[in-house]
Formats: structure tokens, C-alpha cells, sequence
């Protein structure tokens, strides 16, 4: 070991990082130069935002944190948006990025931002590496702020010059377990009266439910409890198996047909939710009791303040409510009647012979060619809302979207990372033509790396969502659509492949060729968004029938 980046790169194997996601920059060279001689792979992106993003994923997936490296000022703040993903989205991450030498300034102020104040209200630390005998403890207290509950990104500047500095043997500090605290038998025992009293009991799994070291207990936490559940956005999987206590996902807030089961419960019990999400329904006076159980307590909002909390680890403390409720919650499925009229308005319209394809059937037909552990990464656009309502999911953390910073271009690196993670299973990126175009340079590291992928875009030629909330709030149409690139040629030019989907029973077979042909797969779907307004609105406003 014989500068600074060393001991760096010697403290991120401490870690067991295993790879970086990396647009270096000149600042960050000595660092790249340790790298080479290390067991960590350097995986360039094309964009930083994509590398940032796969790193954030990596940490969504695996609970423990992804690392990217980017150069200082512009390469810095092009870590913006996927800080801040990480941080509503609560995936551990650390950042690092370089800086111009602290102790002398041989190029004036040239490229210098004050990177760590535009980290710190991203990030849940940000700090400078400014001496080499600090490296192993800022290393090591980064990864423990960024794994620990509620996980998010940490970023760390390494000045070029303490990078380079020659360093003697400072000694790694090992990581140790972490033993979280479950709740208080104070805190069961109100929970567990609240719920045995209960007339109409719901479970509602948030997106803190879908912590990959959580799927076990979830599942079976409503096995033995019976209490029919529902999920939001980020809750989507996260109890195994085709679970005939489902009744939904909230995907609006409100009016929707699994609300017609949230508005007649008279207790939730929502576990792991995290306020980042839009709401999956809305408190007021008058409503159902809440019980939060979490990691961490909630955050008190207009729209949610719970009435009692079981705060601790959420997969033992679970077990004990369980161990408490088994067998004992009479009503438990006092809502359960209104399980398959649910289901019955949502798959309307899933199968009709329509072209452009109607959203639902798009779902409909992703599911088909999709296995039971096959992983969609949605980016943010319209039809997000429809696959979260009408996509079905049976193991944990196979839909993977963003309802917190809810920012397009995250789809394409996300399904990039699953795919890194996961070669076996079938990994298929879901994009509007907005969305995707924003990173669809990835594409060239995406066939860099030989990965195995399918990437369906969406085609209406628009920015589909925002032209759907000015026709509800009544304004023209206007300013919203544009043109796209013929995007099987596009892919072509990637040395990827393209197909266009050009009849409505086409979407199956051409999603079913492309992931027996493997490597990059471009699909091209036209859809038809009137659905939007007359689904989402109309239906929903006039015609929601009430549910008996
Ligand atoms: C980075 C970013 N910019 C803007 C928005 C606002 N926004 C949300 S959805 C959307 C339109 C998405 O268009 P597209 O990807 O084509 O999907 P569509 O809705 O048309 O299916 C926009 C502009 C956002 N969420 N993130
Ligand atoms: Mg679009």
C-alpha cells in the first residue's frame, strides 16, 4: 500500500464491494490506478446519473450499499438526481467523488463546486477525506450510515491530492453485524388488542416491506395472521407466492377499487410505509385506526399519523404478533368477500384485440412472458400506474419501481443492475419513449457488458402523463408531443436488436423471440392511452359501482 487511494480501495474491499459503477474523471486517476490492482471490478457507464443509478439498485436489491465514483464538479453534480433516488427511495449507496488538490491550488478555482454542500440535503452524510489516516474509519462509518435502517446514499470527496499522498500501514476497521432492536412488548401488546378488536382488519405493505431481508417473515406473517392485505407502489411482491389474501395495490390515492376495501377497514395496519410515496390512501377524521410498524417511526403527515407504532426489526417483531394473533383475529377476513370484484374490474379490457395496444393489455401480456421470478424495471411515465395496479406479482422485489423521486431515466440502468445481479432470470426494462431516451446511452454499456436484456418502450410520441393531467385539469393539448428515432435502427446502431410491434397479438411473441435470442433487446410498443381518461377518470369518478 502506497498512497492514499490505495488505503481507499483496500477499505472498500473491507466492505466487500465487489464493483463500481464509474465515469472517472482526471481527479480520480490515482484511484482508477488502485483499482486495477484490486478484486473490485470498474464498470463504466455513459453517464454518471446511469452509474449512480445502478449503484442505488444494487443497494434496492441486495441491502448493502452499491458504489459509484465520478469525478468532481460536473461529474459530481450529474450525481444529483440519483442521490437524491437513493435517499426517498432509501437504498444504501455511497458515493465518491474527486476534488482538486486541498493543499495547494495550482488551478485556481478551474472546475470547483462546493460538492459537499450539494450533497448534504441529498444524502444522509457528506463529508471530504481530507487526511489518509482517516480513510478506513470514514469508509467504514459511510457504509454503516448507508446500510443501517433507514438505509440511503452517503457520499464521500477524495481530494486528488490526499489520493495520491503517501500513506504507512493504517489498519481497516472490520465491519460487524448489526442487531437491530425488535419492539417493545408494551408496543405489541396495544397493537395486538387494536387488532383483535377490530371489526374490519387490513394489512398494508409499504415500500420499507420490500427490504430484501424482509420477504420471509412478511409471507409469513400473513399466512398465520389471515388478514387480507394490499400494497402501495414500493410494497408491490414483497409477500411470496400468489397469496389469496391480496386485494390490490394502491397506485392513486384515492377512489380507486381497492379503496373500496381501504375506506370500509376500520384498522390498517401498514407496515414498513414510507411518506416518500404518493399516498396510497388519505387519513382524515372519521377514517380507519392506523398502526405503524417500522423500522423507524413514522413521519407524521396531514394524510398519515398513525394511532400506535410497533417500531423495531420488522421480521422478529412480527413474529411476535404473530405469536400473539394466530388463530385469535376473528374477523380477519371480514373484507375478504371483496377480493374478486376487485380483480374483476381490473383485468377489463386486458385481452381486447386493440392496436395501439390499450395499457392494460400491454400488463396483461408482459405477465405472459414474464416467469414467476422474472424482474420489470419501470421507469416513471404513465404506464407505471397500470402496472401497478394491474400487474401481478409473486416474489419479492420482481416489479421495480420508483414512487418516491418518481424521476424518469432510472429504468434502463435499474434492469442494466438486475441483470448484473440476476443473469439467470428473465430481466425485461419498461419505458416510456421519453423516459428512455433520457439514458438509452446506456444501451452501448449494456452490450459492453453482454448482458441479457429486453428493454419495451412505450410509444405514444409524447410525454404521456403530463398531456394526461392537462387534459383532466381541462387545459389545450399542446406543447407535450415529439418525434422519436426509428428505434429498431437505433438499436441496430448499438449493435443491439430491434423489433417494432405492429399488430395487437404481436406484443407476446415478439417479447417471447427476444429473450430466447438474449443480449440486448429493444421492443417498440405503440399504446393507446385513451385509457387513461377513461379509466383512471371517468370510470373511476362516475362509474365505481359500489362493490357488495
Ligand atoms: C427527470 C424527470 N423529468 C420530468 C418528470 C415529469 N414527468 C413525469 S412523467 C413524464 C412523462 C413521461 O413520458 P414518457 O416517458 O414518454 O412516458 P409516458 O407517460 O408517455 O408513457 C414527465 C415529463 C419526471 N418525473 N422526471
Ligand atoms: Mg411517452
Amino acid at each position: 500500500m502506497t498512497k492514499g487511494s490505495d488505503l481507499l480501495v483496500a477499505a472498500l474491499e473491507n466492505e466487500g464491494v465487489e464493483r463500481i459503477f464509474a465515469v472517472p474523471g482526471e481527479e480520480n486517476l490515482d484511484v482508477v490506478e488502485s483499482l486495477y490492482g484490486s478484486k473490485i471490478e470498474l464498470i463504466v457507464t455513459r453517464h454518471e446519473q446511469a452509474a449512480a443509478f445502478m449503484a442505488a439498485t444494487y443497494g434496492r436489491l441486495t441491502g448493502k450499499p452499491g458504489v459509484c465514483l465520478s469525478t468532481l464538479g460536473p461529474g459530481a453534480l450529474n450525481f444529483s438526481t440519483a442521490a437524491a433516488y437513493a435517499l426517498l427511495g432509501a437504498m444504501p449507496m455511497v458515493l465518491i467523488t474527486g476534488q482538486k488538490g486541498i493543499l495547494t491550488s495550482k488551478q485556481a478555482r478551474f472546475q470547483i463546486v462546493d460538492v459537499v454542500s450539494s450533497m448534504t440535503p441529498l444524502t444522509k452524510m457528506a463529508r471530504q477525506i481530507i487526511s489518509t489516516a482517516t480513510i478506513p474509519t470514514i469508509v467504514r462509518e459511510a457504509f454503516r450510515v448507508a446500510q443501517q435502517e433507514r438505509p440511503g446514499p452517503v457520499h464521500l470527496e477524495l481530494p486528488e491530492d490526499i489520493a495520491h499522498e503517501a500513506v504507512s500501514d493504517v489498519p481497516l476497521v472490520p465491519p460487524h453485524p448489526i442487531d437491530i432492536p425488535v419492539a417493545h412488548p408494551a408496543a405489541l401488546d396495544r397493537a395486538v388488542e387494536m387488532i383483535l378488536e377490530a371489526e374490519r382488519p387490513l394489512i398494508m405493505l409499504g415500500a420499507a416491506a420490500s427490504r430484501p431481508r424482509l420477504a420471509d417473515s412478511l409471507s409469513e406473517f400473513v399466512r398465520r395472521v389471515c388478514i387480507p392485505f394490499f400494497n402501495t407502489q414500493m410494497g408491490k411482491g414483497s409477500v411470496a407466492g400468489g397469496s389469496n389474501l391480496y386485494m390490490g395495490t394502491a397506485a392513486l390515492s384515492e377512489r380507486d377499487y381497492v379503496h373500496q376495501a381501504i375506506d370500509r377497514a376500520d384498522l390498517i395496519v401498514s407496515i414498513g410505509h414510507d411518506t416518500v410515496e404518493k399516498p396510497p390512501f388519505l387519513m382524515g377524521p372519521g377514517g380507519p385506526k392506523v398502526i405503524h410498524v417500522g423500522y423507524v417511526p413514522a413521519t407524521v403527515e396531514e394524510v398519515y399519523f398513525p394511532h400506535a407504532e410497533v417500531i423495531g426489526d420488522v421480521g422478529p417483531s412480527l413474529a411476535l404478533l404473530a405469536d400473539r394473533l394466530e388463530g385469535k383475529v376473528k374477523n380477519a377476513s371480514a373484507l375478504l368477500p371483496l377480493r374478486e370484484q376487485i380483480f374483476a374490474r381490473l383485468t377489463d379490457r386486458a385481452t381486447e384485440n386493440r392496436f395501439p395496444l390499450t395499457p392494460q393489455r400491454i400488463v396483461h401480456d408482459v405477465r405472459q412472458v414474464m416467469p414467476e421470478d422474472g424482474i420489470v424495471c419501470l421507469d416513471n411515465g404513465m404506464y407505471k400506474i397500470w402496472f401497478a395496479r394491474n400487474y401481478r406479482t409473486r416474489v419479492a422485489n420482481t416489479l421495480l419501481l420508483d414512487n418516491a423521486l418518481a424521476t424518469m431515466g432510472a429504468g434502463l440502468p435499474s434492469a442494466m443492475m438486475a441483470s448484473i445481479l440476476y443473469p439467470k432470470r428473465r430481466v425485461l426494462a419498461v419505458c416510456g419513449d421519453g423516459g428512455f431516451m433520457m439514458n438509452s446511452q446506456e444501451m452501448e454499456t449494456a452490450v459492453r457488458l453482454g448482458l441479457n436484456l429486453v428493454v419495451l418502450i412505450v410509444v405514444d410520441n409524447a410525454y404521456g402523463m403530463i398531456r394526461w393531467k392537462q387534459g383532466i385539469d381541462a387545459f389545450a393539448d399542446w406543447g407535450l408531443t415529439f418525434g422519436n428515432p426509428d428505434f429498431v435502427k437505433y438499436a441496430e446502431s448499438y449493435g443491439a436488436k430491434g423489433s417494432q410491434v405492429d399488430t395487437a397479438d404481436g406484443l407476446v411473441p415478439v417479447l417471447e423471440a427476444a429473450f430466447k435470442e438474449g443480449g440486448l433487446q429493444l421492443v417498440a410498443v405503440p399504446v393507446d392511452y385513451s385509457e387513461n381518461s377513461r379509466v383512471l377518470i371517468e370510470e373511476l369518478r362516475n362509474a365505481v359501482p359500489a362493490l357488495v
